[in-house]
């Protein structure tokens, strides 16, 4: 598939227009192509053949030829243009936090810094102070970037690991070798980053599995080819081991190689005061060597005095204690989600019109679904002015008249401002079904500013929810400083709700915090902040994070029926008014 490819092509033009300070509007066409062929399920091949590009979400008839010229000659004439330009490595520096286009493009022409380790030593001997505009506290800044971007090149996030490990198992899973096939490791347990994509594969013919896996497309070195095991170095950058087995072995065998490593030893030390030895074969008994479990995940937990384990609780955090105590809790499913509150329409920096968002939320099989646009003060995201949220809030009202058991909620994003005002008046907010505060600006308060400004929030009667309560962005942006303890128990004594936001950039609150916020009696909202429409499927990342958080269905508002959920929502209000 070039899905993977063309993508990173759209997304290099879009880093070099930049660069040059080309229109804004461009850029960002490209970077939703480049997110959309991403997400896309199907082999862009297949799709240009149909002739359907331009179905795409985001493809027009510009980018569906260069998206054909590519398939035909394996590059894009406009991107090889744009990369005689600009230097690589002058690139690569807009990827660091506090380093924007016109950063990037002052460093290049004044120091000829055209690397991370080029600028990482004129950073640390101090020679950028004194170039316009960066003072001591900037060049600070670059350095913390600097470490956060090292940290993001070890590991891959989540949310691109996981679609790249599900192309190679689609690829490999249809060989009459391959029996069964299964991620294991990190990425089965859905850690937010994925040091290496482990993939397990049941077969009586190893040789012909391996032979297959290490002529992939997409492999860019062949790391080790044995009978039980290979590893190869994908492009994508990240390094994907494959075990083969014999069939009888693989239950053992997913639960060794999923981990983690900590639970495992947990497993062990319950397995060896039986008299029992765990292993990636099976478990065995010491003295005779019989093996006694091994088909299945279930009969090797069964073996050692364990009911099943979901993966995302195999950290050693304490479900092994607990599941000895039968005290497990019932994790989340994506099934008991019955709407989406955080997302956003082309009325402000979504991609599609509200009508297609909420039919496509319908469909779904959804019970609701929020349309929930930014506020005026988000001018780059084209924020709402207060007369065009009412007249959107109308438009809705007029469009549910098409749905029967589907509720179309009117809710607002609405900036928390810097001195924890909201961005609207109550009277205003008053108007929606759903209220989400999110802080978007003055990132760098203090952590007692920012901890005030978000509790002022949280105490604004008509405000529900607290949106991606950290602000970071995974490899690219570190969270802000906020004391997150306080805010959890003015939630929680306010009753309202935080959230998990789905993005797989952002998967704020992460599994910690959310966890945290739980123990503490904090709701959880589980959203998707959708700006695309595949966006919607995101919502098992954001499940995924909650079940590695221990959390439950009832903890959660938008399991909740659309009674239920506005009795919670609305209680506050009459409380005051
Ligand atoms: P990663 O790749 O850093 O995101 O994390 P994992 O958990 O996928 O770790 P990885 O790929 O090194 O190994 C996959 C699983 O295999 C790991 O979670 C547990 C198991 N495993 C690997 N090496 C050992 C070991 O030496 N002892 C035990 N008990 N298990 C191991
Ligand atoms: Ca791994
Ligand atoms: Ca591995």
């Amino acid at each position: 598939m070039k899905n993977f490819e063309i993508a990173r092509a759209f997304e290099e033009i879009a880093d070099l227009l930049e660069l040059k300070e080309e229109n804004i509007f461009r850029i960002r066409a490209y970077r939703r192509a480049a997110q959309n062929i991403e997400s896309l399920a199907e082999d862009i091949a297949s799709v240009a053949t149909r002739g359907a590009l331009e179905q795409i979400p985001g493809i027009g008839k510009d980018l569906a030829l260069k998206i054909q010229e590519y398939l035909k000659t394996g590059r894009m004439n406009d991107l090889e243009e744009l990369r005689q330009e600009v230097p690589k490595g002058v690139v690569e520096l807009m990827n660091l936090q506090s380093v924007g286009p016109k950063t990037a493009k002052l460093l290049y022409e004044k120091l000829q810094v055209d690397s991370v380790e080029k600028l990482e030593a004129l950073a640390r001997a101090g020679t950028l102070v004194g170039l316009p505009g960066i003072r001591e506290k900037k060049q600070e800044d670059i350095l913390r970037g600097i470490e956060l971007w090292k940290k993001g090149q070890e590991r891959m996030p989540l949310g691109k690991a996981l679609p790249l490990a599900k192309a190679l198992v689609a690829a490999l899973k249809d060989l009459k070798e391959v029996q069964e096939i299964e991620v294991a490791g990190s990425l089965r347990r859905w850690k937010e980053t994925i040091g290496d994509i482990d993939i397990l594969v049941a077969s009586s013919k190893p040789a012909k599995v391996m032979g297959a896996f290490v002529n992939l497309p997409g492999v860019q070195e062949v790391l080790l080819q044995g009978e039980t095991k290979s590893s190869i170095r994908h492009v994508e950058g990240i390094q994907v081991d494959l075990r083969v087995l014999e069939p009888g072995a693989f239950g053992a065998a997913l639960q060794y190689f999923t981990g983690s490593k900590q639970h495992n030893i947990r497993v062990r030390d319950l397995a060896s005061r039986k008299g029992l030895k765990v292993s990636e074969y099976g478990v065995f008994d010491e003295k005779t060597g019989g093996r006694i479990a091994g088909e299945t995940e279930e009969e090797v937990y069964e073996a050692v005095g364990l009911p099943f384990i979901p993966p995302e609780l195999r950290e050693d955090t304490g479900e092994v204690e607990v599941a000895l105590e039968g005290k497990l809790p019932r994790l989340i499913q994506l099934s008991d989600i019955k709407g989406d509150l955080h997302a956003h329409t082309n009325w402000s920096d979504g991609h599609h019109p509200l009508e297609e968002l909420i039919e496509a939320a319908y469909r779904k099989g959804y019970r609701y679904m929020i349309v929930s646009d930014h506020s005026r003060s988000q001018t780059v995201a084209g924020g709402l002015t207060a007369e065009r949220l009412l007249d959107q809030v109308k438009k809705l009202r007029a469009l549910q008249k098409r749905y029967k058991h589907f509720r179309i909620l009117a809710g607002c994003e609405c900036d928390t401002l810097a001195d924890g005002r909201m961005d609207f008046s109550d009277e205003v907010l008053s108007q929606l079904d759903i209220v989400l505060a999110a802080v978007h600006s003055r990132f760098k308060q203090s952590k007692e500013e920012m901890t005030r400004r978000i509790i002022a929030a949280l105490k604004n009667p008509y405000v529900n929810i607290l949106v991606h309560p950290t602000g970071r962005l995974i490899g690219e942006r570190a969270p802000y400083e906020v004391d997150l303890e306080a805010v959890f128990q003015v939630a929680r004594a306010e009753g309202k709700a935080v959230e998990i936001n789905s993005s797989p950039q952002r998967l704020d609150l992460n599994d910690l915090h959310a966890r945290r916020a739980k123990e503490m009696g904090v709701r959880i909202s589980i959203d998707t902040d959708t700006h695309f429409l595949d966006h919607l499927g995101n919502i098992a990342f954001g499940v995924a994070v909650a079940r590695r958080a221990w959390i439950e269905k009832g903890d959660v508002v938008n399991t909740m029926p659309l009674q239920g959920l506005l009795q919670w929502a609305h209680r506050g209000r009459k409380k005051r008014a």
